[in-house]
């Protein structure tokens, strides 16, 4: 079986550690990243949500915050601090560094950033083929508004100094009308056999992979069924500030107003079938009535075996 990944950072690289799990040796598993909050900091290009994909899929992440390598230390980023450079509230761990390093001079090199990514994922066995979902620069800007007014300001600054807490207006992905899908994207979702939404930030992560013109089209035209997964369990995110994200938008923060937002792909959205908590079983006859399969499943994703009993749920609804 072909299966396909479209996925953030934390909650896509453990989606996609236990659909790695649950698979079987002749199945073939494609994940594309998002790469919309893709960032140059001190000269070097960083790629939160791919590298948080190759660490664990590596088994050198650092499980506890949840980004950058297990055991890092900060001797260079405590120099850049000294010299002033970077953001005083962005750690760059050491080992980090070197990932950022290496891609940055793979891109200066004049590769692009699926052949980057493919280097990258050579020095490794993921189990997955990895790509960016575009090889443009794409950028995500949140409009927040204060007692000064709006005004606009780097997501990863919003997410990662203010913890969200400014309220966002808007999210805005510069370059995003001018991007396309990376090379082999658009060719992966139209001969996968299951599209996975993992459950990943819907605005911020799956949102701009859902936004690179040329994608919704593949996902509409493609035989394989499209699953997704809710990331809001019980009424609660289960990880991140997907919630004020999703405020933003205007979408509550519950598993049906998150498939409705997707949308059924019978009328032009992307879902045919979404994953909601035992939880939220009450919210089933929602999603169905917005022309979506609704499958109540155990979405607690606390170790591989719960992520892979996620991930078999999910490629059993692809499958019906
Ligand atoms: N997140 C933080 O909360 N604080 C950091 O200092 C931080 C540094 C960092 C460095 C490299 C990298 O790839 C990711 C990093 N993150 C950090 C995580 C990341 O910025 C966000 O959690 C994601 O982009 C949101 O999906």
């Amino acid at each position: 079986m072909r299966i396909l990944i479209l996925a953030g950072g934390v909650g896509g690289s453990k989606f996609t550690l236990g659909v790695r799990a649950a698979a079987g040796h002749d199945d073939h598993i494609t994940v594309v990243a998002n790469t919309g909050d893709d960032l140059w900091l001190s000269g070097v290009r960083l790629q939160p949500d791919v590298d948080s994909i190759v660490y664990a899929l590596a088994g050198v992440n650092d499980t506890h915050r949840g980004w950058g390598r297990a055991g890092d230390t900060e001797r260079v980023n405590e120099e850049l601090q000294a010299w002033g450079a970077g953001w005083p509230w962005f750690t760059l761990g050491d080992l980090d560094l070197g990932t950022h390093l290496a891609r940055t001079g793979w891109l200066r090199d004049g590769a692009t950033p699926t052949q980057v990514l493919d280097r990258m994922s050579r020095r490794w066995p993921l189990g997955v083929h990895l790509l960016p979902m575009t090889d443009s620069e794409v950028d995500t800007i949140v409009t927040v508004r204060d007692q000064d007014g709006e005004r606009p300001m780097h997501f990863q600054e919003w997410w990662t100094r203010w913890r969200a807490a400014l309220e966002p207006v808007r999210f805005e992905n510069p370059g995003m009308a001018e991007a396309r899908p990376a090379p082999g994207v658009a060719e992966a979702i139209a001969n996968a056999d299951v599209v996975l939404l993992a459950p990943s930030n819907p605005v911020v992560s799956i949102g701009p992979i859902l936004a690179v013109p040329g994608i919704r089209d593949a996902l509409t035209a493609t035989r394989a069924a499209v699953v997704g997964v809710s990331p809001v369990i019980g009424g609660r995110v289960v990880r991140g500030m997907a919630d004020v994200c999703l405020a933003a938008i205007g979408v509550e923060s519950n598993a049906s107003a998150i498939a409705a937002h997707y949308g059924a792909r019978a009328s032009g959205g992307a879902l045919d079938a979404w994953l909601l908590g035992e939880e939220d079983e009450a919210l089933a006859p929602e999603v169905e009535a917005a022309g979506i399969r609704a499958v109540v499943a155990p979405l607690w994703m606390r170790d591989e075996a719960t992520s892979a009993a996620l991930a078999s749920a999910a490629l059993g609804a692809g499958r019906r």
